[in-house]
């Protein structure tokens, strides 16, 4: 039979980034704030515990920042986990693509943070279109305090504490061999997508390391060497 001209080729992460796109647009008509993006996947160790082997990007909004101070309730979750990151604030309009060299002049402050995934799939278990689709398993992100991007962010240590314990170590090396890179593929999603990031948004740089399970009455502590720490008491 004669292939119908009618169907266009599958083009599963178009779709994916559509559906994101409309989920989000119901976040926004509640009421919800875009803060800032996330990027997914920008370390060999998150790709390794995914299984996954794509970079990736998500929409953050005001909803998801939680208070350093405050302890989070884990009700409104459904299994979820943390991950320590670095996240960028970002100095001017992201218009279209930069290299690595101009990334540093879009960089008002840099900050340990922690990401929060929580995902709709059994067990994590998505292909990159699923993951896309659930807004790359955004749940919430918590930000520690504010340095002047001044030194080089490429090679610093990075430690995930749990009660006090170290369970993931690792280095911002990690994260695409320098975190600055991962404000390099966000300019190149964004302008794939048709989108200005203004000046004044979140750009998390994704997982220095593998994640963790968040429990009950936990305490998560990330520590970036240089940058400082941030914590996150669980209820
Ligand atoms: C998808 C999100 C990946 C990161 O930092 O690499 C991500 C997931 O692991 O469920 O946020
Ligand atoms: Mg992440």
């Amino acid at each position: 039979m004669k292939p119908s001209t009618r169907w266009a080729a599958p083009r599963p992460i178009e779709d994916a980034y559509a559906i994101q796109a409309g989920a989000i647009a119901l976040r926004h008509a509640r009421g919800e704030q875009p803060i800032g993006i996330k990027l997914g996947f920008t370390s060999r160790a998150k790709m390794v515990q995914m299984g996954v082997d794509s970079l990736i990007w998500g929409q953050l909004t005001n909803a998801m920042l939680c208070e350093e101070g405050a302890a989070l309730a884990l009700d409104a979750f459904i299994h979820p986990r943390i991950e320590p990151e670095v996240c960028f604030l970002t100095a001017r309009d992201i218009a279209g693509p930069l290299t690595l060299l101009d990334a540093g002049g879009f960089i008002e402050a840099v900050a340990p943070a922690m990401e929060i995934i929580d995902s709709r799939y059994r067990n994590f278990k998505f292909s990159l279109a699923d993951v896309v689709a659930d807004n790359c398993s955004s749940a919430a992100l918590v930000v520690g305090p504010w340095s002047r991007p001044d030194s080089a962010l490429a090679n610093r240590g990075v430690q995930l504490e749990i009660d006090g314990r170290a369970a993931r170590l690792g280095t911002t090396a990690a994260i695409l061999g320098n975190p600055l890179r991962a404000l390099v593929q966000a300019s190149q999603l964004l302008a794939q997508a048709g989108m200005v990031l203004p000046a004044g948004s979140l750009i998390m740089a994704g997982a220095a390391t593998a994640a963790e399970p968040l429990r009950p009455g936990c305490h998560v502590r990330t520590r970036v060497s240089g940058l400082g720490q941030v914590e996150l008491s669980i209820r």
